[in-house]
């Protein structure tokens, strides 16, 4: 790539926000690398920003506006923009003067551009005149954002990445920092390389990737986080840790909050029990904690993600005040943010409980102040629904109307069956979205394309407070349209052409940022981004990333707040808040004795819309998978690759087993990805209790009671295909036949494992059927039907176009690797065509094992080979001769792993 004419753009991925050079080669493909210059990662990316390139294609896209003319069809109607924001004005209308202005919602995304979600925003707050605007933040960050309010008085995040850096010791509390945040992992992993006096404490309660770096890892039992932190401070001031000093000139609630701490964990020993701790290694992290001055307490979704994520998060600020470790260099609690631009929507206020500008929506002041600088008819006057609320209303009718942008809630939220019934019943719903199926385009009335990372612009907020610019550098395709414009449309559309005439995002931009400064003067508050409100065009252009505030006047942003030590609370002061512990509403039991925890793997997205399509980011974790202690598979007799069913109380999932002491006895983990377009019953929201935090609203995602058990299966099986769009049609086919199925994406074909609970009559016609061939085609096959064993392939002009591989027992299928590989290759050899039944290369097999490095496809028995016959010690070495973890180093902490295995 020549990077200077590469275009510097963000990834679109997680809330590290690290600069990419994209650039368009000659035959259209996209090539990207790290910005070198970009302050977050220094042209580091993980696995993922590293293999955007492979996920710029068109098939499946949504390209033109579309109705559904009933419910159930699935063939969908092309229309203009113009008469699909007229309908979408005129429901909404509609819905609004027979039902009132709360029953019509927008559920809107933390993947919005800010120039997006500002427009949203305003259009609901200010237009609509309701609060009925939600996000999928409410899932992700509103914990933090509610103990930000409670501590500082506004959603203040006080540290940057650089303090990681400066830190001592850094404690990763509910975060699997290695896999979710992979550059600021790396960034850790480097300052401790250059100063391993530096300490990394890990609380979570699998030992996951991000432990393999880990001086100390504490497996919390699920849940117990308060408990841990009022411990801490309870031992911090018996201790005399204390700053006395800070506490009295800046601090308000000391004594309280002390108070209550000392009554919930005043005794070590207790705290250790509650917590599920061996007493020695709580006692070593207190120490740690008390010795180091400069100490960064980095927290995600293991505290956000609880029925008290408000409290947790609250109890490890509460530590920071009380010692003063806060507003100095290396020091600070830190909420690593999610999405991209997670912190963009939290500025523009998308949360129903918010106003604007970090206005608040229920000071009748701010109301006036916003309504008046919008110029807007009327103001929400109280808080919309949050997003679990929001699908109940809509379930029971209360809102008859949702448009939901950037998010796919029929996979991501809690009792995600429920949500879909929800939407089943809604009277109408429109879905703005980059993909044409989803599980929750398939829902929709009317369907809106939008724009992609790539084709649009606009800038986005990381979890350091840093602007930066997402921009174009290809065209829009068909007539995929940025959400901002798709939302004036409709308003424009609804009488209110004059608020809404964007005509670029820049427009946008220094609006919101005009609206930042907006009467400083008589609502002060930190969140500003007026510096920037004068820009014109090119400069927004060329605008390079920087931290807020960035007040009028001002051309440097600020790197690390509260160094004078004001808050943004009406004292001026700090708050400390006292808590009380309390466990998760719903505990195990007889019926459903484990707990089921959620989460990420490394190298998917979410609901896999974008990473699913890359072959390079399927060849690591798979297939939807369930996590279980060797004690519990023994005693459930399941084993390790066979199918698993997991219910709740809520609803089920089926996933394959994996056998594993990373998890605790007891516990499940299950990862969030798999959804209705990639696998059958896998969907986990659909088993995930619906409790949310009090406070802020955010789902119990962390910790449902349930139950495991194998899924009876009669056969498995394997097939291949070659061309992606007969793919598509073989799911719909599975589904009607109840098969077990879950489909990845290869290089010049798609996988399914398939599972059955019957067998087809005939073995051949079922499998020629699946393909629909005809009488002359050239298909090969071979079965034992007594033994359950089938095998065919199908050969179209010399070279391979399907197979299917049916057993009985799912450990006796040949590999899939190197029937994999003939779908690249060409025209078949002869003796290639001969060993195509056995699913074997003639001659020696070498079995390379899961892929561990993504990036050179470098398989975990070729590195265990290395490292046990060629004596290779640490990754470097690994890298060296096999040039695993040697581009992106996402897999560096799993080649720890299997060196310190070996
Ligand atoms: N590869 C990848 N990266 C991503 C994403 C992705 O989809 N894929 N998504 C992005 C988004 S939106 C988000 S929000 C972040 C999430 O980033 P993380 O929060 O790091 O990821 P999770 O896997 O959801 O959960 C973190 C950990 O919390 C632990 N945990 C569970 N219960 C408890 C508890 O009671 N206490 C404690 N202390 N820990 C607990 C889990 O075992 C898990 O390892 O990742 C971002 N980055
Ligand atoms: N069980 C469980 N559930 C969870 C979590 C968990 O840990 N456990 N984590 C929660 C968290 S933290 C999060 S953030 C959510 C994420 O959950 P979702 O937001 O539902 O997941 P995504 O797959 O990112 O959905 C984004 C959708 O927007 C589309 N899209 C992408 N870009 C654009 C765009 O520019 N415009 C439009 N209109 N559409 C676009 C994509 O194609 C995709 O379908 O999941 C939550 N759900
Ligand atoms: S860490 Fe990876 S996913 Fe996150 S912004 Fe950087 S490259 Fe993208
Ligand atoms: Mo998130």
């Amino acid at each position: 790539m020549n990077p200077s004419t590469a275009v510097r753009t963000t990834c679109p991925y997680c809330g590290v926000g690290c600069g990419v050079l994209a650039s368009v080669n000659r035959n259209g493909s996209t090539e990207v690398s790290g910005d070198p210059a970009h302050p977050a990662n220094f042209g580091r990316l993980c696995v993922k920003g590293a293999a955007l390139g492979e996920t710029m294609d068109l098939h499946g896209r949504l390209l033109h506006p579309a109705l559904r003319p009933t419910r159930d069809s699935a063939a969908l109607q092309r229309i203009g923009w113009d008469e699909a924001a007229s309908r979408i004005a005129g429901r909404f209308s509609q819905i609004i003067a027979e039902h009132g202005r709360e029953a019509v919602a927008l559920y809107v995304s933390g993947q919005l551009l800010t120039e997006d979600y500002y427009v949203a925003n305003k259009f609901v707050k200010g237009y609509l005149g309701s609060g009925n605007i939600d996000t999928n933040s409410r899932l992700c960050m509103s914990s933090a954002v509610a103990a930000h309010k409670r501590a500082f008085g506004a959603d203040l995040v006080p540290v940057c990445y650089e303090d990681l850096e400066q830190a001592d010791l850094i404690v990763l509390v509910g975060s699997n920092t290695a896999w979710c945040h992979p550059v600021i992992y790396q960034r850790i992993a480097a300052a401790r390389a250059a100063r391993p006096s530096m300490k990394l404490v890990v609380i979570d309660p699998r030992r996951t990737a991000t432990c393999e770096q880990a001086d100390l890892h504490l497996p919390i039992a699920p849940g117990t986080d308060v408990w841990l932190f009022n411990g801490l401070l309870a031992y911090l001031r018996r201790e005399g840790r204390f700053n006395f000093g800070f506490l009295r000139d800046h601090t308000h609630g000391e004594i309280e909050t002390v108070d209550a701490a000392e009554r919930s964990a005043g005794n070590l020993d207790e705290v250790a029990r509650v917590c599920g701790l061996d007493p020695q290694a709580l006692r070593d992290f207190y120490r740690l904690w008390a010795d180091h001055e400069r100490v960064v307490t980095a927290f995600s979704q293991g505290v956000n993600q609880s029925s008290a994520g408000v409290d947790k998060a609250n109890a490890i600020i509460n530590c920071h005040l009380a010692a003063g470790r806060i507003g100095m260099p290396g020091a600070g609690p830190f909420s690593i943010t999610g999405q991209p631009n997670a912190m963009g929507g939290r500025e523009v206020g998308g949360l129903s409980n918010q106003l604007a500008a970090h206005l608040e929506l229920e000071d009748p002041d701010h109301r006036d102040l916003v309504r008046g600088f919008w110029g807007s008819p009327e103001i929400a006057d109280k808080p919309g629904h949050k997003a679990v609320d929001l699908f109940e209303a809509i379930y029971d009718g209360r809102v008859k109307a949702v448009w939901i942008i950037a998010t796919n809630p029929v996979v991501s939220l809690p009792d995600a069956d429920r949500v879909r019934a929800a939407l089943k019943r809604c009277e109408f719903v429109v879905v703005s979205e980059v993909n044409r199926d989803t599980d929750t385009s398939d829902l929709a009335d009317v369907l809106l394309p939008a724009a992609a990372w790539g084709e649009k612009d606009g800038t986005v907020t990381n979890s350091e407070r840093r602007v930066s610019r997402q921009r174009a550098f290809l065209p829009m395709p068909g007539e995929a349209r940025p959400d901002w414009w798709a939302i004036s449309e409709v308003a424009k559309s609804m009488g209110h052409a004059e608020s809404f005439s964007y005509v670029s995002a820049h427009e946008v931009f220094v609006e919101h940022a005009r609206l930042s400064g907006w009467a400083q003067d008589r609502a002060p508050r930190m969140f500003d981004l007026s510096g920037l409100a004068e820009l014109d065009a090119v400069s927004y252009d060329r605008l390079e990333p920087v931290q807020w505030p960035l007040r009028a006047g001002q051309t440097q942003g600020t790197q690390r707040l509260f160094e004078d030590h004001r808050y943004d609370t009406s004292d001026g002061r700090a708050h400390l808040i006292p808590l009380v512990p309390r466990l998760p509403q719903h505990r195990t039991d007889s019926e459903y004795p484990f707990v089921l925890n959620t989460g990420r793997v490394r190298d998917q997205w979410h609901t896999m819309s974008r990473t699913g399509k890359a072959p390079r980011l399927a060849t690591h974790m798979q297939e939807p998978y369930v996590e279980i202690h060797p004690d519990d598979a023994i005693s459930h007799g399941l084993h390790e690759g066979e199918l698993a069913r997991v219910s709740t109380r809520w609803g089920r999932c089926t996933a394959r087993t994996r056998v594993t002491d990373s998890i605790p006895p007891q516990q499940l983990f299950i990862p969030i990805h798999w959804n209705g377009q990639t696998a059958a019953e896998a969907r986990v929201g659909a088993v995930v209790n619906p409790v949310v935090d009090p406070l802020s609203g955010e789902p119990e995602f962390k910790h449902t009671p349930a139950r495991i058990e194998a899924r009876p299966t009669r056969w498995h099986a394997f097939l291949l295909i070659r061309a992606a769009a007969a793919a598509d049609s073989l799911r719909d086919r599975f589904n009607a036949e109840a098969l077990w199925w879950t489909r990845i994406q290869g290089t010049d074909f798609v996988r399914f494992e398939l599972a059955g609970n019957a067998d087809p009559d005939d073995w051949t016609s079922w499998a020629q059927s699946l393909f629909a061939l005809t009488p002359q085609a050239d298909w090969i096959e071979a079965s034992d039907p007594a033994r359950g064993l089938y095998r065919g392939a199908w050969i179209e002009e010399d070279s391979l176009a399907a197979c299917v591989f049916a057993t009985r027992q799912h450990d006796t299928l040949p590999s899939r690797e190197w029937l994999s590989s003939l779908f690249g290759q060409g025209q078949l050899q002869f003796s290639q065509r001969l060993s195509l039944l056995a699913g074997r290369a003639p001659g020696p097999q070498i079995d390379h094992g899961p892929t561990v490095c993504a990036c050179y496809n470098v398989g975990r028995n070729t590195i265990l080979g290395a490292i046990g016959k060629d004596g290779l010690k640490t990754p470097e070495a690994l890298g060296a001769k096999l040039k695993c973890g040697t581009n992106c180093g996402s897999c560096i902490p799993e080649l720890r792993t299997l060196i310190s295995q070996a």
